[in-house]
């Protein structure tokens, strides 16, 4: 029989889970970026292998929300962690444990599901040695079933991590069919590969700022046709997001689209308007129409 379950991805804001998520299943189904606060949904990725089936569900980095956006993204924690068989909690290895990480680790805890502590960044370190105080720290907290240090990005010790979790999960078919990968819909990846190129190339505040919507999207079997719009809070953000002439956004946009091509395997032709929208971040109705949930009609 093989063994099969859902697996949360835990931890403080800006830790590397997206980029663990997208490493553990081969394929970019989360969008990443330097900046604490990218990923603001409930986010499954699939694995199918001989040995089973692994549903990792990514998170909202956990922190304290200010906003209405926040407190969504703090809801997204807990909608991610129902019903999991298992959780890993990461902290930055080249940074050492702070308020953030225990904040994090009080909400893995209450799970009461087994609990895997992943160090990741370990590329950062000069000499693995430097782990050892952090492990002391780490053991302190709690009694984890695993302490494996990682770098999702040079992909360090992933097959340690898969071999912990298939350890840990019980024997069950699959969840889903063999081939499906995520639950997102694919307008909502493309609105998610649209805002990544707008946080990874713009600065401050701006990036918090912006939510991304398509409005219209055609498509056949070669090409794909994507109207979105980018909402931001003020007018300045929309200044700064258009650039003199509309020459940042059109270079924003073409960048965008090579993402969507590489995603999609299509040739993509995308327009993005640029929106304000006074405070969206607290507006509650906004806000939950972003949920890509309702795209599906589940929301
Ligand atoms: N050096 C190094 N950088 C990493 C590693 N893993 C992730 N990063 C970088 O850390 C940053 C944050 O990565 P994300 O995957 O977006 O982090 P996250 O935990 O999903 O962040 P939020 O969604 O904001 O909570 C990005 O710039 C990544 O490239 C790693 O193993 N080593
Ligand atoms: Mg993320």
């Amino acid at each position: 029989m093989t063994k099969a379950g859902f697996v949360t991805i835990l931890g403080k804001p800006n830790v590397g889970k997206s980029t663990l998520l997208n490493a553990l299943v081969g394929s970019k189904v989360s969008i990443t970026s330097r900046r604490a606060q990218t990923t603001r949904d409930a986010i499954q990725g699939v694995l199918s292998e001989a040995r089973g089936q692994i549903v990792f569900v990514d998170s909202p980095g956990i922190h304290e929300p200010s906003k209405q956006l926040g407190k969504r993204m703090m809801r997204e924690v807990s909608r991610a962690t129902q019903g999991c068989h298992a959780a890993l909690l990461m902290v930055d290895a080249s940074m050492g444990i702070n308020p953030s990480d225990e904040r994090a680790l009080d909400v893995a805890k209450r799970l009461g599901a087994p609990l895997l502590l992943l160090a990741n960044k370990v590329d950062k370190l000069d000499r693995m040695q430097e782990l050892l105080p952090f492990l002391d720290r780490c053991r302190q907290l709690h009694d984890f079933e695993e302490f494996i240090p990682i770098s999702a990005t040079k992909r360090i010790n992933l097959d340690q991590v898969l071999t912990a979790l298939f350890k840990t999960l019980p024997e069950s078919p699959q969840f889903y069919p063999e081939g499906y990968l995520t639950d997102q819909p694919q307008k909502f990846l493309a609105a998610e590969l649209i805002r990544e190129r707008i946080l990874r190339e713009t600065h401050d505040e701006l990036p918090h700022a912006v939510a991304v919507q398509i409005e219209r999207w055609e498509e056949t079997p070669r090409k794909l046709l994507i109207f979105a719009t980018a909402v931001v809070e003020r007018q300045g953000q929309k200044a700064i997001l258009l650039g003199k002439n509309g020459e940042k956004m059109k270079e924003l946009a073409s960048r965008a689209r090579q993402s969507l091509e590489a995603s999609f395997d299509r040739s993509v032709r995308l327009e993005v308007f640029v929106k304000v929208r006074k405070n969206w971040r607290n507006n509650d109705g906004f806000v939950q129409d972003l949920d890509f949930r309702r795209i599906l009609g589940q929301g």
